[in-house]
């Protein structure tokens, strides 16, 4: 148990849906506070950086194309356990199993959508967390 952030993007697709506020919502429903908040246009360097662990994979450039396809909301946020708390407020990868409740669950659309558009990212780990807000939050003190 311990308090931790964590690295969250409301992706081109919640943002363009105005569904940047009802993630913040649930976010700050769960107790969980916002330490950075950031509208932007994510870079390829950026993209690439942050989904280092993917390169090569058949889904990677879909997803860079789709990240870097307009303004993202880039969130640190701090909380007891909140990396693996902020990932069950997510929801499985792909909104189809994505439990009802769930910010994709709830919200992720199945009709002529692909698995990147899944509204959000958050870190899947402590580590990944700590590398992400550097990525995104080069300036953040700790
Ligand atoms: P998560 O975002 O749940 O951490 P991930 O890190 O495995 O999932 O993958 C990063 C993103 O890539 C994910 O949000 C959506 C996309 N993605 C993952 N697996 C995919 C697949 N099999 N086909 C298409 N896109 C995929
Ligand atoms: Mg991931």
């Amino acid at each position: 148990m311990s308090i931790e952030r964590s690295l969250v993007l409301v992706k081109p697709d919640g943002f363009q849906r105005g569904l940047t506020g009802e993630v913040l919502r649930r976010i700050e429903g769960k107790g969980y506070r916002l330490v950075a908040l950031a509208v932007l246009t994510p870079t390829r360097e950026q993209l690439a950086a942050h989904y280092a662990e993917h390169e090569g994979k058949p889904f990677y450039e879909p997803l860079v194309e789709f990240m870097s396809s307009g303004p993202v909301t880039a969130v640190v946020v701090e909380g007891q356990d909140c990396v693996k708390g902020f990932r069950s407020l997510a929801g499985a990868t792909n909104p189809t199993d994505a439990a009802p409740g769930t910010i994709r669950g709830d919200l992720g659309r199945d009709w002529g959508t692909k698995v990147q558009q899944n509204i959000v990212h958050g870190s899947d780990s402590h580590e990944s967390a700590t590398r992400e807000i550097g990525i995104w939050f080069p300036d953040l003190e700790g």
